[in-house]
């Protein structure tokens, strides 16, 4: 068999299986040709037809797609992503690195340049003075949690068998990257049969160590004002019917990051929804007051901890759960290495007659209901048209059923979705808030939908990000999986613009706007983009909404439609939803002539001094 033969047939080959639940974990291969993989995995994807071949529109995209499906599968599938040498293969980089902050398993096949070097340099090759033994693709090192290169055919068994040991680690995975140069792809070798015999890997649920656990226990029998986080690692464990039964029990409240999102509905009477900079106002009061944190499942990055300061109790103490040792360390605090199910079982346990005490009880339950009715407010209030974003959130989600999903990535609308969004279902909430990477939005709406053709996809995409990637609307009508794309219009960057003008900036650089001759400055009229008619050219039914009605209407419409639609809505990017007593640490320049920038210097530094060390 060829290298390529032998990669795609043990792919093929590979099943995953979690509490008895046994699934292939490829469900294909997405992927762009050129002359780096096209006579190679290109050819045994035609000649075997082992795994399905998905064409893709742009390298960065199929990344997305794989990562977001093994989201929504709760990583137990993924997809495989071949690309050319090059620009192809690094078109990936990025997709990787969000895929690996992330912790989402996607596999990744880059070309590379000829192992037997003669020829070289190839086409599309990045020449190295001091080493041949370099190529664009040692930009995956940083980006992927195991990195390799084949360059002889026999290398790639015990690749592979790596590979798959990172993928199905819960704690470890990410993006894994094996860059198969070109010649190799197409040289033979006799592969030992048993490599691709049908393989099932276990995913582990680790369970954590019993003196842990009861000094955690202890802990939160000690402290008066416990608050749990809940992050992405409690979805990715299938956790939050353990974490329900946790908070139900015990009294203690939760919040939740944007990953974590959904853990419980959002009705929940202990739900205090989003924590930090994009937090809502009871969750963000309640962590000032916390003198124990319980974090599950959570990286604690600054969105989360408002740059650390939004815990500022003198005795707060950590207790992490995580499957990862890097992140239950973290903030000092007790470091409870397990699965989240499992630790949250456990625990729940050993607080067998603890409750919090009725006057903190008392307290989150009014908080609660005093931000339900701010969220009323918000998504009540009537502007425009343009609509106010926080107006189009709040029909869409009055619109979707209990079961359908959405998906966003970088701009206003992940903060305002986090704030805002009400989920009814665990698991509908899919905002990738790691790496808030622009251009996420609609390859992994696709991915959503793959990963359970019968939940509608509502992918919330501002402008800014939609003109970085609407490729794949293409893909998804090739596909057949039907997307419902709200756009929001509001003429450029408006939550970079938004924070520009915060820190003294004036929004500068941040507006689709024609340069204005006048000035020498991008502030002339606003550039005519008719993003209805660029959905449409890329084959979706497209149409505009301007107030709520037609929005509605709209919504209906997509419902009915079999393909991908697009609904364009303008939006005032002047109302802006507010942020509640959270801070984030964007530095500002100690030295400026401008007078905004001088006053949001002096602002800046009363704020950092806030910042606080967890030893
Ligand atoms: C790939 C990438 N480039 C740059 C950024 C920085 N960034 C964050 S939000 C944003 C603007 C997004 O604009 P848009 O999609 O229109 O959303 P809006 O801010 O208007 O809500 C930019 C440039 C990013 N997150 N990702
Ligand atoms: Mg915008």
């Amino acid at each position: 068999m060829t290298t390529a033969q032998a990669l795609v047939a043990f792919l093929a080959a590979q099943r995953v299986e979690r509490d008895g639940r046994e699934v292939p974990f490829f469900a294909g291969v997405w992927g762009i040709f050129g002359h780096g993989n096209v006579a190679g995995i290109g050819q045994v994807l035609q000649e075997v037809g082992h795994l399905r071949f998905y064409f893709a529109r742009n390298e960065q995209a199929m990344v997305h797609i794989a990562a977001a499906f093994a989201k929504a599968t709760r990583r137990l599938r993924t997809f495989a992503c071949t690309s050319s040498i090059g620009p192809g293969a690094t078109n990936m980089v990025t997709g990787a690195a969000a895929a690996t902050i992330n912790r989402l398993p996607v596999l990744l096949l880059p070309g590379d340049i000829f192992a037997r070097r003669n020829v070289g340099p190839v086409l599309q090759q990045l020449e190295s003075p001091w080493s041949q033994d370099v190529s664009v693709n040692d930009c995956f090192k940083p980006v992927s949690r195991y990195w390799d290169r084949i360059n002889r055919p026999d290398q790639l068994p015990s690749a592979l068998l790596e590979a798959m040991r990172v993928l199905t680690s819960p704690a470890d995975t990410g993006a894994v990257t094996l860059a198969l140069p070109q010649d190799v792809q197409a040289e033979a070798w006799d592969y030992p049969e048993a490599r691709f015999e049908p393989r099932t890997w276990h995913i582990p649920r680790p369970a954590p160590e019993e003196a842990l656990l009861a000094r955690a226990a202890e802990w939160i029998r000690e402290r008066r004002r416990p608050l749990l986080i809940a992050g992405g690692g409690v979805l990715a464990s299938e956790a939050e019917e353990a974490l329900r039964e946790f908070v139900e029990r015990t009294g203690i409240p939760v919040a939740e990051t944007q990953a974590g999102k959904g853990a419980l509905p959002s009705d929940h009477p202990h739900n205090l929804g989003a924590i930090g900079v994009t937090g809502t106002l009871a969750a963000n009061r309640i962590a000032h007051e916390a003198d124990l944190v319980i974090a599950v499942g959570t990286t604690l990055d600054d969105f989360t901890t408002a740059s650390k300061t939004l815990f500022p109790h003198p005795d707060v103490r950590f207790i992490n759960l995580n499957i990862a040792p890097h992140d239950a360390h973290k903030h000092a605090g007790l470091p409870v290495v397990a699965d989240a199910k499992i630790a949250l079982e456990a625990l729940a346990r050993r607080l067998e007659g603890f409750r919090v005490e009725p006057e903190y009880a008392q307290r989150v339950a009014e908080l609660k209901e005093a931000w339900e009715a701010e969220v009323e407010r918000l998504v009540s209030e009537r502007h425009g048209p343009p609509m106010a974003q926080a107006e189009v959130i709040g029909i869409v989600n009055a619109f979707v059923r209990p079961e359908d999903v959405v998906v966003g990535a970088a701009g206003s609308l992940p903060g305002d979705l986090h704030k805002l969004w009400r989920v009814r279902q665990p698991g509908t909430y899919h905002v990738e808030y790691g790496y808030s990477c622009m251009g996420y939005e609609i390859p992994s709406g696709l991915g959503v939908k793959m990963a359970d053709p019968n939940r509608d996809v509502y992918v919330m995409i501002g402008d800014g990000s939609y003109l970085m990637m609407p490729s794949e609307i293409t893909t998804s009508i090739q596909e057949g999986y039907k997307l419902t794309v709200v756009l929001f219009d509001n003429h450029g960057y408006s939550s970079i613009g938004g924070l520009s003008e915060s820190l003294g900036l004036g929004r500068f650089g941040t507006q689709h706007r024609y340069r204005n001759p006048a000035t020498g400055e991008l502030d002339g009229e606003v550039l005519p983009i008719d993003f209805v008619a660029n959905a449409a050219s890329l084959g979706a039914h497209a149409v505009r909404a301007r107030t709520r009605e037609e929005l509605w209407q709209a919504l209906e419409e997509a419902r009915r439609q079999d393909r991908t639609t697009v609904i364009v809505v303008e939006v005032d990017g002047a109302t802006r939803v507010p942020g509640y007593e959270a801070w984030w640490d964007v530095p500002v320049a100690e030295v400026s002539e401008m007078p905004g920038v001088q006053r949001a210097r002096a602002e800046y530094e009363q704020n950092r001094a806030k910042e606080r060390w967890f030893l």
